[in-house]
C-alpha cells in the first residue's frame, strides 16, 4: 500500500500463532499483508492449540466473551512484544505502521463497529460453519489436511469423535443458536448495503478502515471464500457444504453486502498462495 509509513523497517519476521482458517486470524493475516509485514504462521488445529499458545503468550492472555485466555491469533513481533486478540494486534500494527492520517482506527465509531462485530457476528458466522462442517468429517479432515501440518492432522483425525464434541459444548453451539444467527447474519448483511447505499465505497466513507477489514472477515467467511478469491486459508468448497451452509453462503453471495465483501478480498487480497504444510506444530 501507499502512503506515509512511519516505520517501514522490521528486525525480522513476526510470527503468527493461529488457527489458520479462523476468520478472526484472517483480520490479522490482513493487515499484516497489506502492510506488508514479514511473518511466519504456526497454524494450528483448535483445541491442539491449547498446548501451544500458553508457550507463547505466558501470563499475557486474556479470556472474553467469545474466546479463552489462549485463543488465537497471537502475534509476536520483532522486538518480542507478545500481542493477543485480533483488534489489539490490528491497532498494534497500525499505530506502529502508519500515520496518524492513515490509522485503521480513525474514529471511535470505528471502534465499535469492529468490537461489535467481534461480538456478534464472529461468533454467529463461526457456529454456523461448526455445526455444519462438524457433521461432515470427510470436510473436517479435508480442512484439518490442508491448513495444518501431517502430525495435526492425524492427532485431529484420531481423536476426531471427542475433538467434535468438544468445540460444539466449548463454543455453546446449539441448533436453536445456529437458526437465531442466520437471521443476525442476514441482518447484520443488510445494514452493511444500507450504509453502501449512498455510493461511498467503504463503511466509512472514502478510506479502508478496520470494520471494513472486520466485517469482511468476520462476516464474509460465511461465504466461505477460497484462497483464489484472497481468503488466507482453505476453507471448504461451497458446493460440498451441507444444504444450509450452501444456502446460506449463497445467499449472502448474491447480497449486496457479500458482493462488496468478496470486492473487497479481490481488490485488496488478490489470489492468496497457501504457504505449504509445516510439520508438527513447527515452523
Ligand atoms: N476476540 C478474540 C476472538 C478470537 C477467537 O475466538 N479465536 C478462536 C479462533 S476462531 C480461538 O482461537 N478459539 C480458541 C480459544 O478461545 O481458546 C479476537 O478478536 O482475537
Amino acid at each position: 500500500m501507499s502512503g506515509a509509513r512511519i516505520n517501514a523497517y522490521v528486525e525480522k519476521p513476526f510470527r503468527l500463532t493461529s488457527i489458520r482458517f479462523s476468520h478472526y486470524v484472517e483480520k490479522v493475516r490482513w493487515t499484516m499483508d497489506r502492510l506488508a509485514i514479514p511473518y511466519l504462521e504456526r497454524p494450528l488445529m483448535p483445541l491442539v492449540h491449547f498446548a501451544v499458545t500458553p508457550f507463547v503468550t505466558g501470563l499475557s492472555g486474556h479470556a472474553d466473551d467469545q474466546s479463552t485466555r489462549f485463543s488465537t491469533p497471537v502475534i509476536k513481533t520483532d522486538r518480542n512484544e507478545v500481542i493477543v486478540k485480533s483488534s489489539a494486534i490490528m491497532r498494534y500494527l497500525s499505530e506502529r505502521c502508519l500515520s496518524k492520517g492513515e490509522t485503521l482506527f480513525p474514529t471511535e465509531e470505528v471502534v465499535q463497529l469492529d468490537d461489535h462485530y467481534n461480538r456478534y457476528l464472529g461468533p454467529h458466522t463461526r457456529r454456523l460453519f461448526y455445526i455444519n462442517v462438524l457433521d461432515q468429517p470427510d470436510l473436517m479432515f479435508e480442512l484439518t489436511d490442508r491448513n495444518v501440518g501431517v502430525g495435526q492432522a492425524w492427532l485431529f483425525r484420531v481423536l476426531f469423535r471427542s475433538f467434535r464434541k468438544w468445540i460444539l459444548s466449548g463454543l455453546g453451539i446449539t441448533r436453536e443458536r445456529v437458526d437465531k444467527g442466520i437471521g443476525h447474519i442476514h441482518k447484520e448483511f443488510d445494514r452493511v448495503a444500507q450504509r453502501l447505499g449512498d455510493g461511498r465505497p467503504y463503511l466509512f466513507g472514502d478510506r479502508l478502515t478496520a470494520a471494513d477489514i472486520s466485517f469482511a472477515c468476520l462476516g464474509g467467511a460465511a461465504m466461505l471464500p477460497t484462497p483464489e478469491e484472497g481468503y488466507g486459508a482453505y476453507l471448504p468448497p461451497v458446493d460440498r457444504c451441507s444444504d444450509e451452509l450452501r444456502r446460506v453462503s449463497t445467499e449472502l453471495r448474491d447480497s449486496d453486502a457479500g458482493k462488496w465483501a468478496l470486492s473487497l478480498y479481490r481488490a485488496e487480497r488478490g489470489k492468496r498462495v497457501i504457504p505449504a504444510l509445516p510439520g508438527l506444530l513447527r515452523p
